[in-house]
């Protein structure tokens, strides 16, 4: 049996969480189109005859302005050490520059087998692959370049034989029942930071966080119920009235679509219960980070 990690890496938006998803068969970690939507490392296991590989989604490499986007970024250099895979995920509708070499760079310094996936080719002209492969090739510290789509899956069946060929020999380190370490509140709470993300512009995205105050089961068994308290928190007052919208309509509807998708996750019914809180410079305050659960 085969049994091992394999850590998803690269700049922020190039489908990592979608590749997670895609291959750990459900959604274990939130997508959408602004970068920086994932914040804490996040495990994806998958089970087969021929055994199990850990999947490690991690944030996006990017210059850490805030105490969180350093903490961040620690997440990804700890994760790549002592991993028997890297994968560098890139986006292959965008230019090689500085940045992914930053990524490059963490790849090299990592010392684990690295393959390099050139992410979206269901979405770029396929002439544009070749330079990107030989360019990526140059590196020389890449096992395999596998064009994919993780949207699509397209490539993705070829991508899970190569990457079990680098697997060690081993027992599986989770039980096969297991698709995520992470906790069906944490996870409840990512899933309404995702519609969060969806509406909100700009700075936005990056200055809010939703921190669950209270995940009660006590009446799931009786009344298939479970009931969710969470805080939106934004960094100034005026940012509140956004997330509110006229007549508290954004938060409302935010709040109903956050529901359905709880329900299915959880399989039962939810009632939700949003607020809104400022919390100034909460991405520097560490009681929060710590609260939030970043870094860990
Ligand atoms: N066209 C296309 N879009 C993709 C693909 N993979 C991810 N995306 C989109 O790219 C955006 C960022 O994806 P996400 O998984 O959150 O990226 P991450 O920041 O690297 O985790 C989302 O809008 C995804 O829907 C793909 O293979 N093709
Ligand atoms: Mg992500």
């Amino acid at each position: 049996m085969k049994s091992g990690t394999a850590v998803i890496i690269g700049r922020p938006n190039s489908g990592k969480s979608t590749l997670l998803n895609a291959l750990a068969g459900q959604k274990v970690s939130i997508v959408s189109s602004k970068p920086q939507t994932t914040r804490h490392r996040i495990i994806g296991v998958i089970n087969e005859e021929r055994g199990q590989v850990v999947f490690v989604d991690t944030p996006g490499v990017h210059k850490p302005v805030f105490r969180m986007n350093q903490r961040m970024l620690q997440t990804v250099y700890e994760e790549i050490s002592g991993v028997d895979l890297v994968l560098h995920m890139v986006d292959s509708g965008i230019p090689f520059g500085a940045g992914e070499n930053f990524v490059l760079e963490m790849v090299k310094s990592s010392g684990a087998p690295a393959f390099l996936l050139l992410n979206k080719i269901d979405s770029i002209a396929k002439q544009r692959l070749l330079p990107a492969m030989e360019r990526y090739g140059r590196a020389g510290c890449f096992m395999e370049i596998i064009p994919i789509s993780a949207a699509s899956g397209e490539n993705l069946d070829l991508l899970l034989d190569k990457i079990f060929e680098y697997m060690p020999e081993g027992e599986p380190r989770y039980d096969g029942d297991m698709v995520t370490d992470r906790t069906e509140r944490f996870l409840a709470g990512e899933f309404i930071r995702e519609k969060l993300l969806e509406r909100l512009r700009e700075e936005l995205p990056y200055a809010s966080a939703v921190m669950v105050r209270r995940f009660d089961e006590s009446r799931r068994s009786d009344k298939n119920l479970v009931v969710i308290d969470a805080d939106i928190l934004v960094e100034r007052r005026s940012q509140q009235g956004i997330v509110l919208g006229a007549g508290a309509r954004t938060l409302r509807d935010l709040g109903t679509e956050a529901r359905r998708d709880l329900e299915q996750m959880l399989g039962c019914k939810v009632y939700l219960g949003l607020q809104v809180r400022t919390a100034h410079n909460w991405r520097n305050d560490e009681s929060v980070l710590d609260e939030l659960g970043l870094g860990s």
